[in-house]
């Protein structure tokens, strides 16, 4: 039987994730929406979706199973702390939660649960890229790994919206996350630097460059430019005692014309990630069918939340900000970093 899915916000990542459990994978079907724009949850239910006034109504439904949480950040701890109250599993995007403080109160509800519900969307986990990275230095055939650089640029960020923060408190958790998956680590601390200011961006703080200091001494080099123009582009690099293992160039199509020999790149993260969002919305269905959740966790979504919390306090302070975390639950398992799979 068909998972009845609820999708709680249908701007751009909600409507492609809606795209995708209608029209692209087995087993779910979205039978409910919400937005606080009523107009365009409406233009975004699939047929038969019944359009609701608020989360928490669409959360009660009987005719909702299992929750997708797209709305905005800030909107996230409420949302998902009213699907552990009412036992829905719940896919919720990145980021979790927006502080720390959130992110400890999910923590607890779902531990007071006693299951597991929450899977956040680091789909980077479900990359096969990725994964064939990870494969690599997990055999260990290169030696210990030292260093990590994670460049993550973005063509260009909502006019409006976008803070000078988003780079450290939205867009960074995925560089986060992948480290602390990669490298089964966890972050002991972060410093930030500032160059250049790029113009484009008007007052955005823009490029950033994070370092992360891991547990093992492996530092990792993040690039974030939101702002770059020509496309997005997400490259991955370990340098390890006897060799590199890296992220491969996209394979597309060489043009050559007048203009010389080049080849597109993704224009954003739906193009990018696509066979990524597909398969973590595969293990999804099949854990929330089963009434729980798998693959990154709310201890995941915290580990990245401090460490956004931690390089916005370096920005401040300039120096290396240390990360404290609070003893891991065992609801979330024993190794530094859940695996996705
Ligand atoms: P968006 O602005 O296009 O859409 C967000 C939607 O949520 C809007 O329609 C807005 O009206 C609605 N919304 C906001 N607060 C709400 C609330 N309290 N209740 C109901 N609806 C609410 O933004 P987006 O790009 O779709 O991003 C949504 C979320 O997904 C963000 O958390 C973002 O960081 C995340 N995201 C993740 C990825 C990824 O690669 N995993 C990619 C893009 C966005
Ligand atoms: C966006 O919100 C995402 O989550 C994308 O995956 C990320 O790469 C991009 O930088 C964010 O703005």
């Amino acid at each position: 039987m068909a998972l009845n899915v609820g999708v709680i916000g249908t701007g751009m990542i909600g409507q492609d994730h809606i795209r995708r459990l209608t029209r692209v994978l087995a087993g779910a079907t979205v039978t409910a929406v919400t937005d606080i724009d009523r107009d365009r949850a409406g233009s975004a239910a699939p047929e038969g979706a019944e359009v609701f006034d608020t989360p928490q109504n669409l959360i009660r439904s009987d005719n909702v199973d299992a929750v997708v949480i797209c709305s905005w950040g800030p909107a996230h701890e409420e949302q998902l702390l009213d699907c552990i109250a009412a036992g829905k599993p719940v896919f919720c995007e990145k980021p979790l939660v927006t502080s720390e403080a959130a992110a400890l109160r999910v923590i607890e509800a779902e531990v007071a649960y006693g299951r597991r519900l929450v899977q956040v969307g680091f789909m980077r986990r479900f990359d096969a890229d990725y994964r064939r990275l990870k494969a690599v230095i997990d055999r260990g055939m290169l030696g210990a790994p030292l260093m990590y650089k994670s460049v993550h640029r973005n063509a260009s960020v909502p006019e409006g919206l976008y803070t000078s923060d988003m780079p450290l408190n939205d867009t960074l958790v995925h560089d986060a996350d992948i480290s602390r998956w990669l490298l089964s680590d966890e972050i002991r601390g972060v410093e930030v630097r500032l160059p250049r200011r790029s113009t484009r961006g008007g007052e955005l703080r823009d490029p950033t460059i994070v370092l992360l200091h891991m547990t093992s001494g492996v530092i990792v080099d993040v690039e974030i430019s939101v702002n770059i123009a020509y496309g997005y582009d997400i490259r991955g690099e370990v340098s390890c005692e006897m060799g590199i293992a890296a992220l491969p160039n996209r394979p597309a199509t060489v043009i050559t014309d007048a203009h010389g020999i080049r080849q597109a790149i993704p224009e954003d993260w739906r193009e990018r990630f696509i066979e990524a969002y597909d398969q973590e919305f595969r293990e999804w269905i099949v854990a929330a069918g089963n009434g729980t959740a798998t693959g990154p966790s709310t201890w995941d979504g915290y580990a990245a939340t401090l460490t956004g919390d931690a390089a916005l306090r370096a920005v401040a302070s300039g120096g290396f900000e240390a990360i404290s975390m609070i003893d891991k639950p065992d609801l979330y398992g024993a190794a530094a970093a859940s695996a996705a799979a």
